[in-house]
């Protein structure tokens, strides 16, 4: 397997709070430094290092742009420093929210607040997702690790300055160590260690990159299918991927499906019921496979062939997984009952299921960070199986 990796996604580190108590975040720079040691140690994948340049920081930024609101990104960005100067935050500290939007019954508008301090919780909807000194460093290298699992898996034409195509011109999958993850945080609010999505960035980046060839190449054979690309998005992680599920709730060129915690964070979403709006061709594009917490690998594997067949039925162009690892059996965060050897069989059983699917798998949740390493080889194994018996 391809593996994206950027060192810079390893500044980010920052506290939540554990009952009353500050403690050093579970999704910490550790998980990710676990994985690059076990995948260079199994010397069986190709993993790629990779420094965002300027240019892509700045194309990056702009493609979060279509998935969240301008203010909230630069809110993100320049909170730390913002909190530095009025001393309200020491350098190796973080920002954490206090005060959250408050709906009221006059229906007022929202918008945030002046105070400062208050704006924290404008832009947030939780306490588990500190900003300390370099988180924005990290986000941006993690985002636009997904614009380059994107733009590897578009196939980027020739005048394109993407510095991988012409080495894999016919990829299947690639796999992005995306951190922080993204599946959790809205248009404008972060939560669940999450600030932007990587998952709608990376539908973002196929969509411009198709549209630009579009221009480039009017003549392309694909024209008319490439202006109606549908992403399936399968999200693996212990938790509902809210933030995802609401970039797309609307729209019927993207279908996301869901195995989750059932009344886990965040709490809120996740149901069932939740399968797009009503009376909408985005009906029955949501589907949410919530799961009991002590669930056993055969009652997860159930709810996967649902999943699956699904995704199957929609009859995608691409394939999107959020994969998190945090249902693993002693997740501090997660209640299945899944070991390492399961996600050999999970991964070859959603490789073979959906077989000639080009993918692009996103790392989101996972925090036994010793058990990381050989979890991700497990996975790797069953989708490379698979894969290899097509
Ligand atoms: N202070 C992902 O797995 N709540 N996010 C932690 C402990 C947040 C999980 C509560 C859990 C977020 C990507
Ligand atoms: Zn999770």
């Amino acid at each position: 397997m391809l593996i994206l990796h950027d060192e810079t996604t390893l500044l980010h580190d920052t506290v939540e709070l554990l009952g009353a108590k500050l403690i050093p975040a579970q999704e910490s720079p550790a998980r990710i430094k676990a994985i690059v040691d076990a995948v260079k140690h199994s010397g069986n994948h190709e993993l790629r290092t990779i420094s965002a340049s300027e240019e892509d920081q700045k194309t990056t930024i702009a493609l979060a742009k279509a998935n969240h609101k301008p203010e909230y990104i630069e809110h993100i960005q320049n909170v730390f420093s913002q909190w530095l100067k009025e001393g309200l935050v020491e350098a190796h500290e973080s920002v954490l929210p206090e005060c959250f939007r408050l709906q009221n019954v006059a229906n007022a508008k929202l918008r945030p607040p002046k105070d400062i301090y208050a704006r924290a919780g404008y832009y947030a909807f939780d306490m588990s997702t500190g900003i300390s000194k370099n988180s924005w460093q990290s986000i941006v290298a993690s985002a636009n690790l997904a614009v380059q699992a994107a733009l590897l898996m578009a196939e980027a034409p020739t005048n394109s300055k993407n510095p991988f195509q012409q080495n894999s011109p016919k990829l299947k999958s690639v796999l992005a160590l995306c951190r922080p993850p993204g599946h959790h945080c809205t248009g404008s609010q972060a939560g669940g260690y999450c600030y932007l999505n990587n998952i709608a960035i990376t539908i973002t980046t196929f969509r411009q990159f198709t549209h630009s060839q579009r221009l480039r190449r009017p003549s392309n054979p694909n024209f008319a299918s490439v202006s109606t690309l549908k992403f399936a998005i399968l999200d693996l992680d212990f938790h509902h991927g809210n933030g995802t599920q609401e970039q797309f709730y609307m729209d019927p060129t993207v279908f996301y499906t869901s195995i989750h915690g059932q009344d886990e964070f965040p709490y809120y979403t996740g149901a069932a019921s939740e399968q797009g709006p009503s009376n909408s061709p985005a009906f029955g594009t949501n589907l949410n496979l919530p799961l009991k917490t002590g669930s056993s690998f055969e009652e997860y594997l159930a709810k996967l062939h649902i999943a699956l067949s699904a995704i199957q039925q929609f009859g995608a162009d691409h394939l999107l997984v959020s994969l998190g690892f945090d249902t693993f059996h002693t997740d501090p965060l997660g209640k299945f009952q899944i070991e390492t050897q399961d996600y050999k069989v999970m991964a070859k059983t959603v490789r073979a299921m959906l077989k000639n699917l080009p993918a692009v798998i996103l790392l989101e949740g996972g925090y036994v960070v010793d058990r990381l390493g050989e979890n991700l080889l497990s996975f790797l194994a069953g989708w490379e199986e698979a894969e290899g018996a097509s």
